[in-house]
């Protein structure tokens, strides 16, 4: 039954890196979650046959253990495989039976050039993994192809898939207003993807040491951001507590409780040791106990503790991005979930001295969306981004936090 008449087309964002391999167009297996504790095996053997330097150098991406092409190296299943689907990829594949690969995502396998963003097959050879896995690469835009018929027959509509920025923070980066050419963008959520939006590469020493990557945007743009650990922090710590109490936890009202407590000690983010899931307030307990302070006893404490130290990482890769690009900033776009968050705009506006934007929340959605409907003709087909953009503005103003000296 066709519930929703107006629907014209589906367009399909995940997280990125993630994969499934194919033969004969079934899965060899469930894909691994980056998070899995054998993802970063492959890293030696990567960087055994080319050194980070040289990587970067081609793929401009900064150093993450997770990306698709360490997980590759790693990943016996690949010598039996004839297709290689990113997650949205192989979700369009299941819904059309088409195999390709949308660019924005690929450039997050580290196996695309940053210079021409066309497959690295050089590279691809580099590490033993033989390029016809990699599919044809297509635009966000472009139709990928119509709902297999058994698909179309049951939902009662025959719809095109299209392609978008299949990578979630391609399309949240869509949606980021932008208002003026020196604004930053938070996109936050488990990640806080923290950057600006350029027309080209800045692959210098400096940009590859403080860790800056250059994913692909749509229309060409580069997202020149650095991976920043987001609300995972605070998300894994309350499913601690609520699993320790065996209740649900009232999230708006921890961070209210959050807002009003004292400002505390900070740890840093970034340490290896948060990245699994698992106790989270233990381990950061211990991370803060390890510099010779003591963490906050109570949990309204506790949450400020952790919503400072990632906005005080926030701030810390909101300057690196200005001095690498050398923008001024003068505002930050924080879209995305962690814009509900007042407690993290606040804490963002103060420590970067710069007025934060909060919204649109569902920023990734909105991206995804708006690339559709442009596919379709509803803003002329030659749309520039910003106008788009200026759509989002007009329909999600956003919320100001001005820094509080
Ligand atoms: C955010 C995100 C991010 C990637 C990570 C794997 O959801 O896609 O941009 O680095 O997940």
């Amino acid at each position: 039954m066709r519930r929703e008449p107006a629907i014209e087309s589906i367009g399909i964002d995940t997280w990125a890196v993630d994969y499934g391999l194919l033969r004969d167009d079934a899965l060899l297996a469930e894909p691994f979650h980056y998070r899995d504790a054998r993802t970063p095996r492959g890293v030696e053997a990567v960087h055994a046959r080319i050194p980070f330097g040289d990587l970067y150098a081609r793929n401009g991406l900064q150093f993450l253990a997770f990306t698709s092409l360490y997980q590759l190296a790693a990943d016996e299943r690949a010598a039996d495989a004839d297709t290689l689907l990113l997650v949205p990829d192989l979700l369009a594949h299941r819904l059309t039976g088409a195999r390709v690969a949308e660019r924005t995502n690929a450039s997050t396998t580290g196996l695309l050039r940053v210079h021409d963003r066309e497959w690295d097959v050089a590279l691809a050879e580099r590490i033993g993994l033989r390029p016809a896995l990699l599919p044809a690469l297509v635009e966000p835009g472009e139709r990928i192809g119509r709902l297999r018929p058994e698909l179309a027959a049951r939902i009662g509509a025959d719809l095109p898939v299209v392609a978008v920025g299949s990578h979630d923070t391609a399309s949240a980066v869509v949606a980021a207003p932008l208002a003026s050419p020196d604004s930053a963008y938070i996109s936050c959520g488990t990640w806080g993807l923290v950057g600006v939006e350029l027309a080209a590469p800045v692959l210098t020493e400096e940009a590859r040491a403080a860790g800056f990557t250059h994913e692909l945007g749509v229309d060409g743009r580069i997202r020149f951001l650095h991976n920043v650990t987001g609300l995972w922090l605070l998300s894994e710590t309350v499913r601690t507590w609520e699993a320790e109490d065996g209740a649900s936890i009232d999230l708006p009202a921890l961070l209210q409780a959050a807002a009003a407590a004292a400002p505390t000690v900070l740890f840093d983010t970034e340490d290896p040791s948060l990245s699994a899931p698992g106790d989270m307030p233990a381990r950061i307990a211990a991370l803060v106990r390890a510099t010779g302070e003591e963490p906050p006893g109570d949990r309204a404490g506790f949450a400020r503790m952790i919503v400072a130290s990632i906005a005080q990482a926030f701030a810390d890769a909101v300057r690196a991005a200005a001095a690498l690009s050398g923008r001024s900033l003068d505002a930050i776009d924080l879209i995305g979930g962690g814009a509900l968050n007042g407690l993290l705009c606040q804490e963002t506006a103060d420590r970067t001295g710069r007025p934060v934007l909060a919204g649109p929340v569902e920023a990734t959605a909105l991206g995804n969306v708006l690339v559709q409907a442009r596919a379709a003709g509803v803003f002329g087909r030659d749309a520039s981004l910003e106008e788009l953009r200026d759509v989002v503005l007009r329909t999600h103003p956003p919320v100001r936090y001005a820094p509080r000296p």
